[in-house]
């Protein structure tokens, strides 16, 4: 099922609808906000100026640093008495970037999760658990939202305490699972050790997971813990774009389909800035269209992907983007080698004897970096065969040599060794960085 007319249009009405908000955005920025008037005014653009979707790259990136170095509420377009909701993401380092909604806003973002949960799969007869945690995170409230406008029924079960997820899965027969992919692994891998088979004894037939990168060798597991019949989906967001609801998967898996009447995706050379052809891969730049306590225009996300217009077979029309291929700024660069962890985890994910729980630690040892994987086996009992274990490391080495061209130390651990998150997972540690290294 399509939720909305907008996601079938063809592209020259998309682009009508796209030049047309446009306009009205830049102006509405260029008038209410301090920040942005001063950038275009730098740069000599006035909002007369955007008169084609082309002349979008006249206009100046925002960025991250602009929340910070207008925190709290200046970039907002409107005064704080016409927010209806504050939201923020939680800042690893410094002050959170904090995000408000005007009651229209809130609307447009409700819809958008709306399309995103359909596309997955979501129908209103669903009993939906929300996993994210309650908060300023704006996953949970997101989708919560979201799955309530296309009628399912939603417990907003929030994150951890697991055993008790599952209690509520079981009784509640929930179908319907909203949660980060690698708690939604945990949560089967937790089922299991209650004595309880996800596949047989739960009901969960949909999953819409976000807020994180789930590789292809992740949603495999996926269907192995939940069942080769679940409908495995991930869909993408941040707080700043409102939080989910940009783009989601369709269940013929090849790509996110883009709100593209809510948002323009561009892809740049974060090195230069310059915009790229259609295809190729860099970082994705969205203009947010409708937006209006907090307008963002060409806001540099800082993720890695590639866009593709061709309409695809589920009947949407929309522009889609490729699975993340990771984040400028969790690039490591390892011996000069520029390294993503979701390559690392495409490669250990393919071993069956390895579960998917790992840790990426890099160090600098003299002024050698080393890389070290701790990964946990699949099973115990591979620990029975010291000959066995070393041919595994081996394997794992020779793939991420092959990948990488990088070698690694491998550590394989027990199953269960390695902490589990309830939210976003956190899969590396650069003690480099604690040495003030700059990497
Ligand atoms: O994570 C919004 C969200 C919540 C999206 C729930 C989908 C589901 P932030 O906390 O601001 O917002 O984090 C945004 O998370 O820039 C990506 O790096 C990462 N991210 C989100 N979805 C995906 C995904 C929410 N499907 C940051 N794949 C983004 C990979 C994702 N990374």
């Amino acid at each position: 099922m399509i939720w909305a007319k907008e996601e079938t249009l063809s592209r020259k009405e998309i682009q009508q609808i796209q030049l047309n908000r446009l306009k009205e955005q830049v102006e509405w920025a260029y008038t209410r906000v301090q920040p942005y008037r001063e950038k275009m005014d730098a740069v000599g653009v006035r909002p007369e100026h955007i008169q084609s979707l082309n002349d979008l790259k006249l206009l100046p990136f925002t960025k991250k640093q602009d929340f910070r170095d207008h925190y709290p509420f200046g970039l907002f377009a409107v005064e704080r008495e016409k927010l209806k909701r504050i939201h923020a993401s939680s800042g690893t380092t410094g002050k959170p970037t904090v995000v408000g909604y005007t009651a229209a806003d809130m609307d447009n973002w409700t819809e958008n999760v709306s399309r995103i949960a359909v596309m997955g799969g979501a129908t209103a007869a669903d009993m939906v658990q929300i996993c994210f945690g309650y908060g300023m995170f704006t996953g949970a409230l997101g989708l919560h939202a979201g799955l309530e406008n296309i009628g399912a029924t939603v417990a907003p079960t929030s994150s951890g305490n697991t055993k008790k997820q599952i209690m509520f899965m079981q009784d509640l027969k929930t179908t319907l699972l909203v949660a980060t992919p690698s708690y939604a692994l945990h949560i089967a891998e937790v089922a299991r050790s209650m004595g309880i088979d996800p596949q047989k004894d739960l009901h969960v037939r949909i999953g819409l997971f976000g807020g994180e990168g789930m590789t292809e060798a992740m949603r495999d597991e996926m269907h192995r813990l939940w069942g080769p019949d679940m409908k495995v989906t991930q869909n993408y967001g941040m707080s700043e774009l409102n939080g989910p609801g940009v783009s989601g998967e369709c269940l013929e898996l090849c790509g996110m389909h883009i709100n593209e009447d809510h948002f323009i995706a561009e892809i740049i050379d974060p090195a230069t800035g310059e915009v790229l052809p259609e295809g190729e891969k860099g970082e994705l730049v969205i203009t947010c269209l409708t937006k209006k306590a907090l307008p963002m225009l060409r806001y540099r996300t800082m993720d890695i992907t590639r866009l593709f217009y061709e309409p695809c077979r589920c009947g949407r029309t929309t522009a889609r983007m490729e699975s993340l291929s990771g984040r400028t700024d969790d690039m490591l660069i390892i011996r000069g080698v520029n390294v993503f962890p979701t390559q690392i985890e495409e490669v250990l994910l393919q071993i069956p004897e390895i579960g998917p729980h790992y840790e990426i630690i890099v160090e600098r040892i003299g002024h050698l970096d080393t890389m070290k994987i701790q990964v946990e086996l699949a099973d115990d009992s591979l620990f029975d065969s010291y000959a066995g274990l070393e041919a595994l490391e081996k394997k794992i080495r020779g793939g991420l040599r092959s990948i990488l061209g990088l070698d690694a130390e491998i550590k394989l651990l027990a199953p269960g060794s390695l902490p589990r998150f309830e939210g976003k997972a956190k899969r590396v540690t650069d003690k480099r960085k604690d040495l003030g290294l700059n990497c």
